[in-house]
């Protein structure tokens, strides 16, 4: 082990820790400010969330031409989807190229985890230090380490024991697993796993499904994309982007903003019929306005999908397992599949519900539930994250006064518009809790985000300031705004990992800000204030906040708690 306190600090502008869609944008654009950047990624390659989940099947919810950057036009202009739901591989080669492209990787320090970070309040400046034991110094301190990029793997008793060999879709083997002859087990029912069941039940000689809660699920509708389809798109981008990021979701998904309820039985299958058939996946939930607002709308939307699936699978029995009761469409997030439902029809698959006996161990050739042994030769947890708090936790980071992040969030995440926390002042993130996030189209949200931070950054150099950190006033101003917006949906209605409730001891929390469309307008009339809610200052100079935090006691409830005032 090396000791960190005797290595040589190395010195530059910014640190940015992961290298996926968010890191190396922002690392594009903080070079482009002249500044001297290192991009820190854990993994061996770029990519975040597509260098990691390569399990069968995986494939992305939004639409190629709109999951993709449009920071250059000649970028966007010169690739070439092939599909109209872009394959793992199809993203991951993009996401190649645009590194080689914009020549990144000769600032990306790859296979190196960033384990600490530490905020000095008389320079101002962050030293983290890696799992190398390389230290840097730096003003600027950018967590770009994604939302869903810390798995979730159930510790069940007997793990240890399993003789077979055992996978997360999270952490899927670069080179592929041929489960042909195998007899393999999915934990999970998430978007995940309904995207790899199908491709694993066809391998298999035997595939046993572990499900918890059933899902909704659309079929994706993913087919070739045509060259008149995508001539289209790109006759226009800059206009077809602006009118996706003009809505709550940043993504194209054809709304209909009339609301379900009062709609005739005709309009409501008109709606969900072409959903469920043309437009497919995600789309499904703008069928009605009134779909994530009111129970009664929502219960036309579950009503049609519980109809579908009882319709596509043949044993009565099953079907009525696969179909969610008493959920809300929307309130976990909605899976969008090719084939998932269908795949309980193969004599090669069975289902084993595990609601109300949980699964008790796991035994060297199988999975025991309710004394039952399920045999077994390979197990794949589809159990997902620890999201969007998860991966900034990962870090030990340590802001003024010694105060950690993991301390001042016990109570779940505060932040001031998803970017920074008071406290913790240069510190910024991408996609962070309070932020839209995950709950749009994440691209167009990554690239808002950087641009937002690298235009502090450049305000900064400009004006010499050397700290910008959020007002106290004005954080809890925005988490209980956070929690207004949610708090007036049917999203905080059920146990998502939104609210991290799928990670045991989390705080419950709704972590993701909902309206893309009005958070940029909100960052653009901060910025246009002078950075509004920031106090912003100099090298010794720094002003107190309006409000101090009680060092060492979280504060009671994060973002997604109940407002007390709205
Ligand atoms: O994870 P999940 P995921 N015993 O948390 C079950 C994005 N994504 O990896 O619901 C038994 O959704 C758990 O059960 P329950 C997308 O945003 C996108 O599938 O908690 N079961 C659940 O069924 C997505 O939402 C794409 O009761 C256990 C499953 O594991 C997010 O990633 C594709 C268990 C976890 O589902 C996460 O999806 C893939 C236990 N102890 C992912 N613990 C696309 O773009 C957990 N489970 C299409």
């Amino acid at each position: 082990m090396v000791d960190a306190s005797k290595t040589p600090v190395k010195e530059l502008d910014a640190v940015v820790v992961g290298a996926g869609f968010a890191g190396m944008y922002m690392l594009h654009r903080l070079r482009g400010l002249g500044l001297k950047v290192r991009a820190f990624e854990r993994g061996g390659g770029v990519g975040g969330t597509w260098y990691w989940n390569r399990y069968p099947g995986a494939r992305c919810d939004i639409e190629s031409m709109e999951y993709s950057y449009q920071f250059s036009d000649e970028l966007q202009q010169e690739w070439v989807w092939p599909e109209r739901y872009s394959a793992q591989p199809d993203i991951l080669r993009y996401i190649n190229h645009v590194a080689d492209r914009f020549k990144l990787r000769a600032d990306i320090q790859f296979n190196t985890k960033v384990i600490t970070a530490e905020f000095d309040e008389t320079t101002h400046f962050w030293t983290v230090e890696t799992d190398g034991g390389e230290r840097f110094r730096a003003p600027y301190f950018v967590m770009a380490t994604g939302v869903l990029s810390v798995a979730n793997k159930p510790q069940f008793k007997g793990l240890d024991s399993f003789e077979g060999k055992v996978y997360h879709t999270g952490d899927w083997p670069h080179e592929g697993v041929d489960f042909s002859g195998k007899r393999v087990a999915v934990i999970g029912t998430g978007s995940s796993a309904i995207q790899a069941i199908p491709h694993i039940a066809e391998q298999a000689e035997h595939l046993t499904v572990f499900q918890r809660t059933p899902n909704f699920s659309v079929p994706a509708g993913n087919r070739p994309l045509t060259e008149v389809e995508r001539a289209a798109v790109k006759a226009d981008y800059a206009n077809f982007r602006k009118q996706n990021a003009d809505t709550p979701f940043g993504a194209n998904f054809h709304y209909n903003w009339s609301p379900a309820l009062g709609a005739t039985a005709e309009e409501l299958k008109k709606q969900y019929e072409d959903r469920w058939g043309r437009l497919g996946g995600l789309h499904f939930l703008a069928a009605f306005g009134d779909l994530m607002f009111d129970l009664k709308a929502n219960a036309t939307a579950a009503d049609f999908i519980r109809d579908k699936i009882r319709g596509v699978v043949k044993d009565p029995a099953i079907a009525d397992m696969l179909t969610p009761k008493n959920a809300v469409v929307g309130c976990k997030r909605l899976c969008s599949d090719t084939g998932y439902f269908e795949t309980f029809n193969r004599p090669n698959v069975k289902l084993v519900d595990v609601s109300e006996i949980a699964i008790d161990h796991v035994t060297p050739n199988g999975v025991s539930v309710g004394g039952k042994e399920y045999p077994v030769d390979e197990l794949v947890f589809a159990t997902g994250f620890d999201a969007m708090t998860g991966p900034l936790l990962a870090v030990d980071i340590k802001g003024k006064k010694g105060l950690h992040l993991r301390e001042k969030w016990a109570a779940g995440p505060r932040t001031y518009l998803g970017v920074s926390t008071v406290e913790f002042p240069n510190l910024f993130f991408v996609t962070g809790p309070g932020s839209p996030s995950v709950l749009t189209n994440m691209l167009p949200s990554i690239e808002q985000h950087v641009n937002f931070i690298a235009d502090a950054i450049s305000h900064m150099q400009k004006t010499g300031a050397t700290l910008i950190e959020p007002q106290l006033e004005a954080e809890n101003d925005w988490v209980e705004h956070v929690n207004a917006v949610a708090g007036a949906t049917l999203y905080p209605q059920c146990n998502s990992w939104y609210l991290g409730s799928n990670v045991p001891g989390k705080p419950r929390v709704f972590m993701p800000y909902l309206g893309f469309n009005v958070y940029v307008k909100k960052c653009e009339e901060i910025v246009a204030k002078g950075y509004e809610g920031f106090q912003l200052a100099s090298s010794g100079k720094a002003q107190a906040s309006r409000g101090r935090l009680n060092v060492g006691s979280p504060l009671p409830g994060g973002i997604g708690q109940r407002p007390s005032k709205v």
